[in-house]
């Protein structure tokens, strides 16, 4: 049975080819910086927008008609999903999948029939993996679209409430090991608030706290040795998320002593929300150790919300890559696309066209980014504006040898400097020049 009856593997044609179906870019064997490309960019499949999604927006329902969807029955229908989904990833040549528990199986009358489906549903994809190949790189929890979760999860007024998402984590933590996930994430897609007039921020934090927590202790019991990754996002749903980006994470997770235990998704539509670019997101995590992995996708620069589109701005993937290279690499991370097809683009072959699009942006980003770092165009650049520091009165400054008192004395007697010029221009254009001349 093929759900993609005409479309072969997508191969690798180079920049000159015109037909959709290839990469022009993206080139798996293809080594940078001493890796394949397939290695760098650890492209996974986001299961939700992939194949759970039709098309439905806040204004109208499903757009999308999908072949493997035929069955009337919920479970029929995941399990023909599961086999068009590795159909899909084998002729993409994605190497990677993620998912929520509750994208792989429909939920059951209870927790108990819930998690029954899981296990169903796990023992499908166990068996495509061992057929193609392909891993699992992260799994998550749902616990946002069950009105149960109207309040938060570990955020929730309910004890009840932080019960069962306690469950729900347990039980997608289990099958994530037993699908070899590299990681799991958390994105709190209802931890936050919408007014404070019924919210106590300072429980509500302890509690999220104490539910991460227990996630780390019961991944040591079971032996679960993926990585713990936090997702910051600071709006949408709620209307202020605690999540809301690297730094106010990395404050949270020190606060609670969590800081060696998790690290972090950048996903570059929640940087733009946060006010933030992709960049500055990526750049924040590098720098405090902390670049788990990347949800690979953008946003609209004209719409306010979360539109998850697939990434093909050339400037955003460049400067991404750049940050992922300098952190040295995704190593248990990846590049997750966790970007949806437009509502219009309703046809099965759209699928693909859009992650060959994302993957193209980014093997180019790869390839530039590489090429700046090699020849040192901004890091030389960065080490000569600061080199004010690496002598005399700088020297001192780093290495903490002066306090307010010789510095002014040394203010006193010696002024400053005539301020140099930033080049900000200049390296834009150079920017622009590795983008359309690297090969
Ligand atoms: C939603 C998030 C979500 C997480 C996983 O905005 O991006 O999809 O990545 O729960
Ligand atoms: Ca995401
Ligand atoms: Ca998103």
């Amino acid at each position: 049975m093929t759900y993609f009856p005409g479309i072969e593997t997508i191969q690798y044609e180079g920049p000159s080819s015109k037909k959709p179906l290839a990469f022009k870019y993206y080139n798996p064997e293809e080594v940078v910086m001493g890796k394949t490309m397939k290695e760098q960019c650890r492209f996974a499949m986001s299961y939700w927008h992939t194949f759970t999604y039709m098309g439905s927006d806040q204004f109208g329902g499903a757009s999308m008609v999908r072949p493997w969807d035929g069955s009337n029955d919920s479970m029929e229908k995941a399990i023909e999903r599961v086999h068009a989904s590795f159909e899909f990833m084998e002729k993409a040549q994605i190497p990677f999948f993620c998912f929520h528990d509750r994208d792989i199986a429909p939920a059951g009358k209870d927790l108990k029939e819930t998690n029954e489906r899981l296990d169903i549903i796990v023992a499908v994809i166990k068996e495509e993996m061992k057929r193609t190949g392909i891993k699992c790189l992260w799994g998550t929890t749902n616990a946002f679209s069950s009105e149960i979760f109207v309040h938060g999860a570990g955020t929730s007024c309910n004890a009840t409430v932080f019960a069962y998402a306690a469950a729900q984590i347990k039980k997608a933590m289990e099958i994530t090991k037993d699908l070899g996930g590299e990681n799991y994430v958390f994105w709190g897609g209802r931890e936050g608030y919408e007014t404070l007039l019924n919210t106590d921020t300072a429980l509500e934090l302890d509690n999220f706290a104490r539910l991460l927590q227990m996630a780390v202790d019961y991944a040591e019991e079971i032996g679960f040795t993926g990585q713990f990754l936090i997702e910051p996002k600071p709006k949408e749903p709620t209307k202020h998320q605690y999540d809301f980006d690297t730094a106010t994470v990395l404050a949270f997770l020190r606060k609670y002593n969590l800081a060696d235990k998790f690290k972090i998704n950048i996903e570059a539509n929640h940087a733009t929300l946060a006010q933030h670019t992709f960049q500055h997101e990526l750049n924040q995590a590098r720098i405090n150790g902390v670049l788990g992995s990347v949800d690979a996708n953008q946003g609209d620069p004209l719409l306010g919300w979360d539109t998850d589109q697939f990434p093909t701005n050339l400037y955003d993937t460049t400067l991404a890559m750049y940050e992922i290279l300098m952190a040295g690499g995704l190593t248990k991370g990846g590049l997750n696309f966790d970007a949806k097809v437009r509502r219009a683009s309703v046809e099965v072959d759209d699928l693909f066209l859009s992650y060959i699009a994302g993957m193209d942006a980014f093997a180019k980003g790869l390839k530039v980014a590489a090429k700046l770092i090699e020849d040192r165009v901004f890091e030389d650049f960065k080490a000569n504006r600061y080199a004010s520091y690496q002598d005399g009165i700088g020297k001192d400054i780093m290495e903490k040898k002066v306090g307010f008192k010789e510095l002014e004395a040394y203010a006193l007697a010696n002024g400053t400097t005539p301020n140099v010029s930033g080049r900000q221009e200049l390296l834009e254009s150079i920017l622009n020049q590795y983008i359309l001349e690297t090969k």
